[in-house]
């Protein structure tokens, strides 16, 4: 007799949904395998670097961030906005990997939105410290689709506010394989992660990796 039932039962037992506002939820500890995943990230960050954004304001972002598929995501002193060359390296993003488009199709249809196909994927990796302020996502041209997000790595904390910044944010804790959601009425809800906590995760060493997943175009 094997163990496999009883671990393909207790792969299952631990994945779970958590609602947040209408059309946002977490899906715990979605991501049943997430070394496939971490080696498409690494794949992507040897073809463009992780780096500091600076903000429209001249501020240097805490995370370091890249980006796959046809559109990425960057931040000057020009603004924010999705551009279909990386600035850092003159050439076209690189392709997101299949493995990546499936994990956001998935989640997002497990959340309730069907025919999600993303063609903007960022990249975050926050270092101990490293967090992101309150804002929302705006520079996608259609609202439709929601967002998707993919915690990997150590643990943070991500804040959900309302569609004003001053707006009471809840703090939703997110471990290593979570997955968040928000579409819908909540597509344009005010978000963030606070500072993140020293620690250490087997699969990234003392860092998060987050993914957001679009339809920016
Ligand atoms: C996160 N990132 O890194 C969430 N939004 O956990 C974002 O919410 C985000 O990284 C807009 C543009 C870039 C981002
Ligand atoms: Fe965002």
């Amino acid at each position: 007799m094997t163990f496999d039932l009883f671990d393909s039962v207790a792969a299952e037992v631990r994945q779970w949904q958590e609602p947040l506002a209408p059309g946002a939820l977490v899906l715990r500890g979605f991501v049943a395998d997430a070394a496939p995943i971490l080696a498409a990230v690494h794949a992507v960050v040897a073809q463009a670097p992780l780096r500091h954004m600076v903000t429209p304001g001249g501020h240097r972002m805490s995370v370091t961030t890249t980006s796959c598929g046809a559109l990425g995501w960057v931040s000057d002193d020009a603004g924010y906005r999705y551009a279909a060359i990386d600035p850092a390296t003159g050439r076209a993003w690189p392709v997101m990997p299949g493995a990546l488009v499936a994990l956001a199709a998935d989640a997002a249809e497990s959340a309730g939105y069907s025919g999600f196909i993303p063609d903007a994927c960022l990249i975050n990796r926050y270092e101990v410290g490293a967090r992101m302020s309150l804002h929302q996502d705006r520079n996608e041209r259609d609202f439709r689709a929601p967002i998707v997000s993919v915690s990997l790595g150590i643990p943070a904390i991500f804040q959900i506010g309302g569609m004003r910044r001053n707006e009471r944010a809840l703090r939703v804790p997110l471990a290593h394989g979570d997955v968040v959601v928000w579409g819908g009425p909540s597509r344009m809800r005010f978000h963030g992660v606070l500072p993140v906590k020293p620690g250490s995760h087997p699969l990234s060493g003392p860092q998060r990796i987050n993914l957001t997943f679009r339809k920016a175009g």
